[in-house]
């Protein structure tokens, strides 16, 4: 039975065992691997809904219409492979290479699928891609505390015995991760805005306001410093400025942290002498430090862990194997010009990017202020390809469009960025379009580029990383995936030490500790729009159509507006206004609503991200802060069949 690897940018990168037997695809979860201990999440048992589905794309396309207009005609792919060349190599001899931007990002995780094309882009010393839309902020931030955002190796909560899942929702968005600390027998804890699935299955649930995190984490730390509950032989040896931080947190007032968290006293107090008692470890989200507080929260929360004595008391980010090989920035001759990705509309504005090559990614449902995005593509001269499995939303704005295969279809290997194994992906059958690697090799000849690194086929660059990180093709051909052992490390600090006073935030100039700034909007109601349990961002919801656009909302902030559950809303602010139908949930606090992220514009007439904010977290590497938006909610009149006016 072939091996397969979920590649969505999931935590868990499943190993699958597929099987294609009567023209039909069937998967299960491999009882082998640990993580995946032999199941699928719901969306990962819908995959050959995916794979079969009759959506997919079958041949290129050139635009004809208008853009957006959805007009198009179909070409053979040596003509539409050799228009894209040819584009490609005019719009370099008349606006310079720097004018071409590579776009992608969280469509497959295949280590050879994900970064082979960027060798094509590297080679022509093209634009890329500064990355800031997922998890930037908290990478920031954990350089400035650790060094690096790499924490702990899930497989070691087997000797803890308490996690705090911080702004994270596991049991939707890391479900395997989840179970094994349950198999593990961990007490869970859970700090959300919202009483997520994850809070209803935890131990304890410390419901925050939004943005509001430093100050909980500082009250905490305050707490813990000054109970003398901290591992005093830990911080002496391995702490940079902790005797700074202890007089900082000293001038914090606790009054002020219950009055700005919305938690109580003795939530805050029972957090600190729990934490400290059972010497817990923090699975940091990706999501909560998706806002302009978000770095500073991360900073702060990064400390407690080592108060209570752990090197790496975290779970953020992993990386487990070198793949640079893979992407060949060593093909450049020049500097990269890096283009900020949340501020791709601004480029296009001021007419920096005139050709934009966009695979793996469906920017027109996931980036933030897609009014203003659309307008700008609409209004400019850049010509745009995009290669995906389906006719997204931004495949529709482009002028030629390329069919990719699935990870089903092909060759790969893929890491995860949760836990330690690397995993084999090998084809299982072949239906429609070509993969990332194959179009790249095409593009490569048709421009008459020679240079080996662009023709290297799938199993050369497979081989060659695992060759560069001494893992075996052999083993891992064998098993369907690896165990990359972990080396000791320190901490890649200034100080060579856990930072509690930053110096690199300094020199990005911000305060040495982590600070509080109270945030409000022009609107009275906070916006989240964190991920659905059954989509992965845009995805599968054409395939599978599961899923949930209504506006949640807490009852009294309905009733403040007339608003009844099942209501017709409006919900509105400068940048966009979206009509949907509102569900009233006490699981919401007041002053927040709720829309889940990035369904398919085609398909439900809007999405959030109509509304959210692109503004970025400057400091921060440029991150998004999606959650850092601000809305008005008004009841619509009954039956009005006003279309949503985007
Ligand atoms: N409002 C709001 N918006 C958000 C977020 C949020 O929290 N709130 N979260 C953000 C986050 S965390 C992220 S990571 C981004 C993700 O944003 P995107 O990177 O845009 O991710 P997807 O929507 O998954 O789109 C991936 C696309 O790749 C295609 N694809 C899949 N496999 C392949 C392949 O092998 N080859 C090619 N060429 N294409 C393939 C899929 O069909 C899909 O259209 O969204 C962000 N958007
Ligand atoms: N099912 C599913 N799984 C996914 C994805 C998906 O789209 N669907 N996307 C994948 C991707 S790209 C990513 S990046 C990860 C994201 O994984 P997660 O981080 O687990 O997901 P999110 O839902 O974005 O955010 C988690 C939580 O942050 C909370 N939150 C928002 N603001 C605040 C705040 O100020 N403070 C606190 N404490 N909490 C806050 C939200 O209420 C939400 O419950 O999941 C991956 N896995
Ligand atoms: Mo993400």
């Amino acid at each position: 039975m072939p091996f397969s690897v979920c590649m969505r940018d999931c935590y868990d990168t499943c190993s699958i065992l597929s099987e294609f037997k009567d023209g039909k695809l069937s998967v299960r979860g491999n009882p082998e691997h640990l993580i995946t201990a032999g199941f699928l999440c719901p969306k990962g048992a819908l995959l050959p809904k995916w794979f079969h589905s009759p959506d997919r794309l079958k041949a290129p396309l050139i635009r004809t219409g208008e853009r957006g207009s959805g007009e198009f005609r179909e070409a053979s792919w040596d003509e539409a492979i050799n228009f894209v060349a040819n584009k490609l190599k005019e719009t370099i001899e008349e606006y310079g290479s720097e004018s071409v931007l590579v776009y992608q990002y969280a469509g497959d995780r295949g280590v050879v699928n994900y970064a082979f094309p960027l060798r094509l882009f590297h080679y022509l010393n093209t634009a890329m891609l500064d990355y800031g839309i997922c998890d930037r902020a908290g990478q920031e931030a954990l350089k400035d505390v650790y060094g690096t955002a790499i924490g702990l190796d899930p497989e070691e909560l087997k000797k803890q015995r308490l996690i705090v899942y911080w702004g994270v929702n596991p049991f939707w968005t890391n479900l395997h991760g989840f179970m094994l600390a349950k198999r593990y027998g961990l007490e869970t804890w859970t700090v959300d805005v919202v009483r997520t699935e994850t809070a209803k299955r935890s131990h304890r649930f410390f419901q925050i306001r939004p943005e509001t995190d430093v100050l909980f984490a500082l009250g905490v730390a305050k707490l813990i410093i000054e109970n003398e509950l901290y591992d005093r032989d830990f911080v002496r040896e391995n702490v940079y400025g902790f005797e700074e931080f202890k007089n900082y947190v000293k001038t914090l007032s606790l009054d002020y942290v219950v009055k700005e968290t919305g938690l109580s006293r003795e939530e805050i107090e029972d957090f600190a002498f729990g934490f400290s008692e059972k010497r817990g470890v923090i699975h940091m989200g990706y999501g909560f430090q998706r806002s302009l507080s978000g770095g500073e929260a991360v900073r702060a929360i990064a400390i407690l862990p080592a108060l209570v004595g752990h090197p790496f008391g975290f779970i953020y980010d992993m990386k487990t194997i070198d793949k640079s090989y893979a992407e060949g920035a060593f093909l450049r001759t020049k500097p990269a010009k890096r283009i900020a990705q949340v501020k791709l509309a601004e480029y296009i504005e001021k007419g920096e990017i005139k050709f934009l090559y966009i695979y793996n990614s469906n920017p027109l449902a996931s980036l933030p202020n897609q009014r203003r995005l659309r307008k700008a593509l609409k209004e400019s001269d850049v010509f745009v390809v995009t290669h995906d499995i389906f006719l997204t939303d931004t495949a529709l704005y482009s002028d030629v469009v390329l069919p990719a295969n699935t990870f089903f279809e092909r060759l790969d290997i893929a890491d995860s960025y949760y836990h330690r194994y690397v995993a084999l992906n090998e084809p299982v059958a072949r239906l429609y379009g070509k993969s990332n690697s194959e179009v790249t090799r095409l593009l490569a000849k048709a421009l008459g580029i020679q240079n080996p690194h662009l023709h290297e086929s799938d199993e050369e660059v497979i081989r060659k990383i695992l060759e560069l990180n001494g893992l075996s093709w052999g083993e891992l051909k064998r098993k369907g995936f690896i165990r990359v052992p972990e080396k000791p490390r320190r901490w890649k600090t200034p100080s060579g030490k856990i930072e509690f006073y930053s110096q690199r935030a300094v020199e990005r100039g911000l305060s040495p500790f982590p600070e509080y700034r109270k945030r409000e909007g022009k609107y009275p109601l906070k916006l989240l729009t964190p991920t659905y349990r059954m989509t992965i961002t845009s995805q599968y919801h054409n395939t599978h159509g599961m899923i949930d656009p209504n506006l949640y909302m807490n009852p009294a902030d309905a009733e403040k507006r007339g608003i009844k559950d099942g209501d017709d809303v409006e919900v509105f602010n400068d940048r966009g206004r979206i009509k949907t139908t509102v569900k009233l949930t006490e699981d919401l606090p007041r002053g927040v609503v709720l829309l889940y992220k990035a369904f398919w514009v085609r398909l439900l007439g809007w999405n959030a991200n109509f509304l959210t904010t692109d503004e970025t977290a400057e400091e921060y590497g440029n991150a998004s802060a999606y959650h850092s938006t601000w809305v008005e909610v008004r009841k619509r009149a009954q039956n009005s069949n006003s279309s949503n006016s985007l």
